[in-house]
């Protein structure tokens, strides 16, 4: 048995408007829970509590951009050397995240096999790594995030729709993965390691985060049975996508929540035990920094401000990124006292507040004051009192006021 720890989506250096600058380090806390989620991760390889693994795999997206600065890039790299330390064959692969531009692969991650680091492959090509693990050997193809220009020539791609390249793109890929598929030794296990988007991937924040337009692949070109195991990467939702395992199809999710869209996910990473035909993996759950958000509808409360308050507080708020919701209407907006949420806020790790306000075109209108209907200007000030509970105290003195002006205006 082979054991290998596949992880994915790391994103070092994203989400920071969800943290604050730590005094002590300089650094914005969101970084230092990455770093500490990847740590456990890489804990786990090495087997600080455990075994150690005999291969890890990481799926890609290792920062926001293929060019994150130094210091984020130390911080990532402090964590993998960890492997290369301890002797733990380790495959980058390229995300979309990963490319640059200009040139060719994965410009964060392609420094690591320019400085020649131990038993590290990075991933940028489809390309079959045949790698010999502490428990045996195994084959280990690489499908890095493809864009129209891995596969096609611009020649060929002119005039056509996204949806012709995409097709196109396939039915280059396709050879290209079969002559891999054909190279195998069928002796020894196979797990294909690709940051993709497959056709039955239910998915959340990475199609706001995609940066260039890639293409979707078909899950036929993945269930084949040389594979043991395809370990995905680039959807940030836990999934497996072939429930008949044979081979799962996984993706491993990020390993921590990068924006709210991932409020309700678990974040992990996936054990996977495999030996030829023969394969078993578990997600193991990290607890992460928790996201909530506190939504709440005013607009129709006594005492918007209070209704706040107890919407906050019948969340467990303390460490917690926090974003508050409230939608009220525009009279209500001079009752709510800001500082005082500040304070109920203030265990959360981070929040932010906003304020929806209800359209008055959203609200029905007063059957009384439609157009058609006749009323004389006491009745329909009476009707607009009705509706305006925040008037109510002074609804008399209106009325009142009202019919004085109207007396007056008919004496003179
Ligand atoms: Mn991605």
């Amino acid at each position: 048995m082979i054991n290998i720890l596949h992880f994915s989506d790391i994103h070092m250096g994203s989400g920071f408007s969800h943290g604050q600058i730590d005094p002590a380090t300089g650094l914005n806390t969101r970084l230092q829970d990455f770093i500490e989620t990847l740590s456990k991760c890489i804990d786990r390889a090495i087997g600080k509590d455990d075994e150690p693994v005999d291969l890890v795999l990481f799926a890609g997206d290792a920062f926001p951009d293929a060019t994150p600065p130094p210091y984020i890039q130390e911080a990532f790299a402090k964590q993998f050397r960890r492997l290369a330390d301890a002797n733990i064959p380790t495959v980058l692969l390229v995300g979309n995240h990963d490319q640059h531009s200009q040139g060719s692969g994965g410009a964060s991650l392609c420094i690591y096999r320019t400085l020649a680091v131990p038993g590290f492959i990075v991933g940028d090509k489809i390309n079959t790594h045949r790698i010999t693990t502490a428990n045996g050997d195994i084959q280990v193809i690489t499908l890095p995030w493809l864009t129209r220009s891995n596969l096609l020539t611009t020649d060929k791609t002119e005039g056509l729709s996204i949806a012709e390249v995409n097709d196109l793109l396939i039915e280059n890929l396709k050879p290209v993965l079969e002559s891999e598929i054909r190279k195998l030794d069928p002796n020894i296990p196979t797990v294909l390691v690709g940051h993709l988007m497959a056709d039955r991937a239910t998915f959340g924040a990475e199609k706001f985060l995609a940066v260039g337009k890639g293409f979707t692949i078909p899950i036929s070109l993945l269930t084949r049975p040389e594979f043991e195991y395809v370990a995905l990467g680039h959807v940030h939702k836990h999934q497996n996508l072939n429930p008949n395992n044979n081979p799962p199809i996984v993706y491993p999710g990020s390993i921590e929540r990068v924006d709210f869209s991932e409020e309700k996910e678990d974040k992990g990473y996936v054990i996977v035990k495999v030996e030829k035909g023969r394969v078993n993996w578990e997600f193991c759950p990290l607890t992460v920094r928790s996201f909530c958000t506190v939504k709440c509808d005013v607009s129709q409360k006594d005492d918007a401000h209070e209704a706040i308050l107890e919407a906050i507080a019948k969340q467990d708020i303390k460490d917690v990124v926090v974003r508050l919701i409230y939608k009220l209407r525009s009279e209500q907006l001079d009752l709510v006292e800001t500082a005082s949420l500040y304070q109920a806020l203030k265990p959360a790790h981070s929040y932010t507040i906003r304020a929806e306000l209800l359209s008055q075109l959203t609200r029905p209108r007063l059957p009384e004051l439609s157009a058609g209907a006749s009323l004389d200007p006491i009745e329909a000030l009476a009707a607009y009192l009705k509706d305006n509970k925040d008037l109510k105290d002074i609804e008399k003195d209106m009325l009142a006021a009202a019919e004085t002006l109207l007396d007056r205006s008919f004496l003179s």
